[in-house]
């Protein structure tokens, strides 16, 4: 049988009629963000040949070397998002403050409503390995009335999303998004230029057999996590176990394929950081509100990510997010002392 033919602004423009008060603005700003991811994508792949890769010698607001690729990124998405006419504000991971979007991209209309939060390439240390990297949003309404957005508009629960996705740049460029209407996925065909529906309503099984977490950290580790991943790793066919290991260390990557097959992807605060490493607004919430969608389940280890009150826009939060009965597993371990 042939496959439906639905581009990935069909898809969103059928979505929005599903909404008799939908004004169109979310779906011009998801095309946005497709055109942008497009432009990212022949960037990453043509890196090599171009000398983007390797760093620019400067740190971004957490330390960390900033990627040139890292850069092009955020400013491509910057550029193209600004000029949308819908946005009030926006947040990306490689800028320390928010960016209030000025008046005169707003157009005719009296009011902006939307803030974009965005990782503009998550995973970035792997860029010059060849290993997929990947770009995750994330859309609010405002809560001010009028004028450019305040931090106050960035910092909402992830509740209160809209709209997130991921792009990730692969062995293909995906692109995957909810408006809180199920999960759906998008191959990049370069030779139309079109991302292309792959995958309609995404549910994650909800029970796997894989855990993606970074074990060289294991000694930092509370007793409760110990336990649960020694756990998983034992020889107990009739509990299911072993587990598989998987863990690429770019988390769209991870969270990608855990989210078609199954798995427990873990960033748990450890004794060196407290927090894990992982940024509430750019990685969780997103991630979060679409394996919810998806049937699955995100959580801080005593805590459902969305209900999450931020503080600050790089707030960090330990992460534990796959399939559903792997995460309420990992949280009883987690209150083990
Ligand atoms: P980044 O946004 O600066 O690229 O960092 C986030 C990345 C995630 O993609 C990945 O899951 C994690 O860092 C890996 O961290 P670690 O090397 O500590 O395992
Ligand atoms: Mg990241």
């Amino acid at each position: 049988m042939l496959r439906k033919f639905v581009t990935l602004y069909r898809h969103i423009i059928d979505e929005e009629r599903k909404y008799p008060d939908a004004t169109g603005e979310l779906s011009d700003l998801l095309a946005d963000i497709a055109l942008a991811c497009k432009v990212i994508s022949l960037e990453v792949n043509r890196a090599g040949l171009i000398d983007l890769m390797g760093v620019t010698g400067t740190e971004n607001v957490h330390g960390e070397q900033v990627k040139k690729l890292d850069e092009y990124a955020h400013d491509t998405l910057v550029r193209a998002m600004e000029v949308s006419g819908h946005l009030c504000a926006i947040a990306s991971e490689e800028s320390e403050d928010y960016i209030p979007v000025n008046e005169k991209f707003m157009g005719e209309r009296p009011l902006s409503k939307y803030i974009i939060h965005f990782d503009p390439l998550d995973g970035s240390s792997n860029i010059d390995a060849n290993i997929s990297i990947g770009t995750i949003f994330s859309i609010y309404k405002r809560k001010s009335e009028s004028g450019p957005g305040t931090l106050e508009d960035c910092l909402q629960q992830g509740t209160n999303q809209v709209a997130a996705g991921y792009i990730i740049y692969g062995s293909s460029t995906i692109m995957v998004y909810t408006t809180g209407r199920g999960v759906h996925g998008f191959t990049l065909d370069p030779t139309v230029g079109e991302f292309l529906l792959f995958y309609e309503n995404i549910k994650i099984p909800k029970r796997s057999k894989t855990y993606s977490i970074n074990e060289g950290n294991y000694t930092k580790w509370s007793e409760g996590l110990r336990k649960y991943v020694d756990d998983l790793k034992s020889d107990n066919k009739a509990a299911g176990r072993p587990y598989s290991a998987r863990y690429v260390g770019s988390l769209v990557a991870d969270f990608h394929r855990n989210l078609l097959y199954g798995g427990l992807f873990m960033y748990p605060g450890d004794t060196k950081n407290p927090n894990g490493k992982l940024r509430l607004l750019y990685e969780a919430n997103p991630l979060a509100f679409i394996v919810e969608q998806a049937g699955g389940r995100a959580s801080s280890g005593s805590q459902r990510i969305l209900e999450i009150v931020p503080l600050n826009l790089h707030q960090k939060t330990p992460l534990f997010i796959g399939s559903e009965e792997d995460v309420v597993e990992a949280e009883k371990y987690l209150k083990m002392k």
